[in-house]
């Protein structure tokens, strides 16, 4: 038994698609507890801290107008191996590798605009959770 927390995140374009509902109740129904949730407006500087290893990316402008463009919906999810078990739900970055079944596989068509992100590791998601929550 591996009980641990992650940090998740449904992009603005979940929120403008209302797919929110949708992920949920795939999270639901997965098993995973939602022990914290609140929508937020992310600002520029918490974007460029969150994407940190990414703003020397010649696609960090874009990336950042996206996290701009609107609201945010960030949950702490508990479950055993939840990091793990969340990233292969969601699917690979890259939506042309992600298979039908995972979240980006069946909704996202863009690499940029790939409705969810998801701690990578346990400390990521430690520093993340924090980050978000306080
Ligand atoms: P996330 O942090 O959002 O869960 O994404 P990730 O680990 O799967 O991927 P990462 O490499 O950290 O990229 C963060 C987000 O940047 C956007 N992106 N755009 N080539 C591109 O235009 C490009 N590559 C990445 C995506 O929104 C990605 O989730």
């Amino acid at each position: 038994m591996l009980t641990q927390q992650t940090y998740i995140m449904l992009k603005p374009d979940a929120l403008k698609r209302q797919l929110l509902g949708e992920i949920i109740t795939r999270i639901e129904k997965k098993g995973y507890q939602i022990v914290q949730a609140k929508l937020m407006q992310l600002d520029a500087p918490i974007i460029a801290e969150h994407y940190a290893h990414l703003t020397d990316q010649p696609f960090y402008p874009k990336l950042e107008r996206y996290m701009l463009s609107g609201p945010v919906f960030g949950m702490v999810l508990e479950g055993e191996d939840v990091i793990r078990g969340m990233r292969n739900m969601m699917g690979p970055t890259n939506v042309f590798e992600a298979a039908p079944g995972t979240i980006r596989g069946d909704y996202a068509t863009d690499v940029t605009y790939n409705l969810i992100h998801g701690s990578d590791t346990p400390e990521t998601a430690e520093a993340e959770i924090k980050r978000f929550f306080g």
